[in-house]
């Protein structure tokens, strides 16, 4: 039999652990006979005497977002909650200068790593998760390589086209990933298990059964302790001090045709407890001084007393700590007042509010349901409470024409006049990212699907627009929008550092605010210098890349 996913010399150094599978080497996990027998003799059950056997995670850089933020690898972490302490975790962060010292003290012993795991987003995480999983086939290549996360989901067979990967987790990493962990540790065939992709003996990709979702409320607590906490503390994408990630659920239930949710998720919801939750951040919060919270949860308000009843523990626990959470407008615009003095009082510092678009016409295209008048009720209630709001845009849709895009603009500009604490994020050129009903709707403008792993790798939004056919001469005109709405509002404020380049930062944005607005509202591309400090911050990031070694 050979085995499935497994690049040549990969294979062969299966099938060769294979034959000696009879007496698993000190430091391999044991075979549930083995358990047995380490169980009678006092052994750590399911470990041998010597140290474990690895598994070593890696989390590539994203993009442009490490220039104001490095959250934690949530989702490697949540996949080794289920692999620790049974096997030793080495999770390594490429967007740290230190990555490879690591990589390099790991594959001083490759016959104790039994898999090395990356975490993949579509775009620029796609490019170094590529070039770092072939530079390990080459120095190890009885290593098997795992790719997990939504892009590999989304689109398996792809994904397996490259020869470094081997393996894809399709779906919730935790409890398939566990599996095949272990058959590839006791040389098990990983054919059978479902939630995974492999190549065939043929190099044919197979996409077995997917599983059923994981039951998140059963999930044990994060091992932070894999992670040099520190190293993730203080500023965040949020527009917020900190915005420490914990997750508060999976999923959404709304049909949004640009988002990855109904390939990921398939429309569904699965709500961590508020117990749950709580106690991720009164462990955040006593052990490692975590005092701001992003609670990463597609739907976070639709269930308005899960809501109220995490705002209340909250009160109750008196930690003092700030949270953040993303809302869907049809969730958040039934709340009483009371209710939100209570979320107030909570510490409720961040409302991420998905809009989109000021055009009721794009708004209906795109499934979203929000009504500006309603919208504009919010904002107008909002403002009574101490809670800042950032309003989700992009531009650039198949559908967007002169009038449409006059109407996001002016609604940007409403929704922000006067105000430090309403902002608007970033208006990014809409991306058709795969999974996506929206995906459908620009190939049948003409877009170009890519047909690779590679070339999804320049799929970030400030590099997109020259893929899209529809954008033609106004190409121009949605990139000027895109840079030019970092600075109509206090967003500058909110994302640079106290260092002196920070400040500087900060004091320009403020006094270039005004002008910012003026040219964001007669679209006027004269001049055009904000592009440049984008430049100029991609210069930046790929020198400290070519420092950190990664390609
Ligand atoms: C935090 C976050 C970020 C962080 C970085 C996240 C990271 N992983 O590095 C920052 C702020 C930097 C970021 C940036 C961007 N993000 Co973002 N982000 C998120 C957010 C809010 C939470 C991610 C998270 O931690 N989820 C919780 C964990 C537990 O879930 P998970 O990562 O999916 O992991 C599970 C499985 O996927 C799997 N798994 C994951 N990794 C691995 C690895 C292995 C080995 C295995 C076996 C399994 C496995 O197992 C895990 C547990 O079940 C999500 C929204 C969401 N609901 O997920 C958007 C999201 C991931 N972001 C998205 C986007 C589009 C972006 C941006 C392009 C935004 C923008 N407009 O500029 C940029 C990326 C820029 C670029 N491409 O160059 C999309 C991604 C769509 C896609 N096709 O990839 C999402 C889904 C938002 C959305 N609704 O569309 N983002
Ligand atoms: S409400 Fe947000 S998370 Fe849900 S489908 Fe729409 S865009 Fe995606």
């Amino acid at each position: 039999m050979t085995a499935p996913g497994l690049a040549a010399d990969a294979a062969v150094a299966w099938q060769r652990r294979s034959r000696d599978a009879a007496a698993p080497p000190a430091g391999r996990p044991l075979g549930p006979d083995h358990a047995r027998a380490a169980a009678l003799t006092g052994e750590h059950p399911g470990r041998a005497a010597a140290a474990p056997a690895t598994i070593v995670l890696l989390q590539p850089p994203v993009g442009m977002f490490d220039t104001i933020t490095r959250n934690i690898p949530l989702g490697l972490l949540a996949v080794a909650r289920y692999l620790h302490p049974r096997y030793r975790v080495v999770i390594i962060d490429q967007r740290f200068a230190d990555w490879r010292a690591r990589l390099d003290a790991v594959l001083a012993d490759p016959a104790a790593v039994v898999c090395a795991g990356f975490t993949v987003l579509t775009g620029t995480q796609i490019r170094f998760a590529v070039a770092t999983a072939r530079e390990l086939r080459r120095r190890a290549p009885s290593i098997p390589i795992v790719f997990g996360g939504i892009h590999p989901t989304l689109l398996p067979e792809q994904t397996l086209a490259e020869p470094a990967v081997d393996y894809v987790v399709v779906g919730d990493g935790e409890l398939a990933f566990r599996d095949l962990v272990e058959a590839l540790a006791e040389r098990r065939d990983p054919a059978a298990l479902s939630g995974i992709a492999y190549r065939d003996a043929g190099g044919t990709p197979v996409v077995t059964p997917r599983r059923e979702a994981f039951d998140v409320r059963a999930a044990p607590r994060l091992p932070y302790h894999l992670l040099d906490l520190p190293r993730y503390l203080g500023r965040s994408a949020q527009n917020h001090g900190e915005a420490f990630l914990v997750e508060g659920g999976r999923g959404c239930v709304h049909h949004c045709t640009f988002c990855f949710n109904s390939g990921f998720h398939r429309h569904t919801w699965r709500p961590f407890t508020v117990a749950a939750i709580l106690d991720q951040i009164t462990h955040l919060n006593r052990h490692h001084g975590v005092r701001g919270f992003f609670v990463v949860d597609d739907s976070f308000f639709i269930d308005r007393r899960r809501a109220l009843d995490f705002a209340q523990a909250l009160v109750d626990a008196g930690l003092g700590i700030e949270w953040c959470a993303e809302a869907n407008l049809s969730d958040i615009q039934r709340l009483r007042d009371a209710e939100w003095r209570l979320l107030e009082r909570s510490g409720l510092s961040w409302l991420s509010v998905g809009v989109e678009s000021g055009s009721p016409r794009i708004l209906k295209r795109l499934r979203k349901n929000v009504r500006i008048p309603q919208l504009l009720e919010f904002n107008r209630r909002i403002a009574r409470f101490d809670i800042r709001v950032r309003y989700n845009f992009m531009t650039g849709y198949i559908w967007d024409d002169d009038a449409s895009v006059g109407e996001t603009i002016d609604l940007c500009l409403k929704l922000t006049a006067g105000t430090q604490r309403i902002m608007v994020q970033p208006l990014y050129i809409s991306t058709p990212l795969p999974g996506t009903e929206y995906l459908g709707d620009a190939e049948r403008h003409g877009f170009e699907t890519p047909t690779t792993l590679a070339a999804w790798s320049e799929f970030d939004p400030f590099h997109i627009a020259g893929r899209l056919p529809w954008l033609g001469r106004r190409r121009a005109l949605f990139e000027m929008l895109m840079y030019t709405s970092f600075f109509i509002d206090a967003k500058p404020a909110y994302h640079a550092n106290d260092s002196p380049y920070g400040r500087v930062i900060r004091w320009l944005g403020r006094l270039y605010r005004p002008l910012a607005r003026w040219r964001f509202r007669h679209r006027c591309s004269w001049l055009f210098f904000e592009k440049y400090y984008f430049r100029l911050a991609e210069w930046r990031l790929r020198r400290r890349y070519r420092a950190h070694h990664v390609r």
